[in-house]
Parts: C-alpha cells; structure tokens; sequence
C-alpha cells in the first residue's frame, strides 16, 4: 500500500510538472484521463463516506489507507481540464471552468488541502475523522455547484 501510494504521488509530481495540454495526444484523451481519475477518487472517497456516515464501521486502518491514496489521487485529475473539453450535458464541465479558471484552480487546492488532512483525522478517531471528511466532501460539492453540469 505503501509503495503504491509513493507510485502515484511520484507519478502525480511528474504529471503536474507537465503544462496540462502537452500531456495528451487529444482533448478526448484528456477528458478519459480526469473522468478515470475521479471515478477512482470517488470508489475510495466513498469507502470514507461509509465509515463517516456509519454505514460501515469505522476502521482507522482502512480508513487511513483509502484517505492516503485519495489524498494522491486528488493530484491527478486537473492535468485533464484542457480547454475545448466542456459541455452542456450532465457531469460535464461548465465553460467557467477556463473562464473562471483562477477560481476553479483554487477550489481544486482547497479539495486537495482537505483530502490531504483525512489520513491524520483518521488516525486521530472517528469523530476528528467524520469532522474532516465533512469538510472534505464540502469542497467536493463546492466544485459540483459551481462548475459541473447538473
Ligand atoms: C462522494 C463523491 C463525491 C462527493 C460529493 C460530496 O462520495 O463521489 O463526488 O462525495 O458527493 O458532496
């Protein structure tokens, strides 16, 4: 577990050293390259939403595991949001994205300070972890809101 969690954050430092749009041959590798990533982001983030929502029970070891790897996960996603690639259709990106894109950029950092904090909260005890993922899932919404297509 360990080892994969340093593969993707060292596979994460060398993608976002990257400008975004050099890394893919097309806009729709792009748009397969973040959906894949988010949907990997969402399987583990929802294992902590089961254990933050009491559905299953809270297990510090599990939860810390599955709070490292969304914590690297929550790197790669943004390498995708290259221009040309929003859309009128559920779950596509608004055109505010680039428009607006300081903004979106900073809502992106934000998720990612709070993903980056679930792996200590869980350690902590699952009240510090509930309170975390509260927040985490906050900025998660935030961005959902703002800028993708209901
Ligand atoms: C999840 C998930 C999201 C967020 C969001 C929080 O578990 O897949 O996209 O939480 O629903 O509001």
């Amino acid at each position: 577990m360990q080892r994969l969690v340093l593969a993707v954050a060292t596979v994460a430092a060398l993608a976002t050293a990257l400008p975004a749009a050099a890394q893919f041959q097309k806009p729709d590798d792009a748009v397969k390259y973040r959906k894949a990533g988010f949907t990997l982001m969402a399987a583990h983030f929802g294992r902590l939403g089961a254990m933050a929502q009491g559905r299953v029970p809270f297990d510090a070891a599990s939860a810390t595991a599955n709070a490292e790897i969304v914590a690297s996960l929550s790197k790669l996603p943004f390498a995708g949001f290259v221009e040309g690639t929003s859309g009128t259709e559920k779950g596509q990106p608004k055109p505010n994205v680039w428009s607006d894109r300081a903004k979106f950029d900073e809502g992106a950092k934000k998720m990612q300070e709070e993903v980056a904090k679930l792996a200590a909260a869980a350690k902590a005890g699952p009240d510090a972890f509930k309170a975390a993922f509260g927040a985490a899932a906050g900025t998660c919404k935030n961005c959902h809101d703002n800028y993708r297509v209901q």
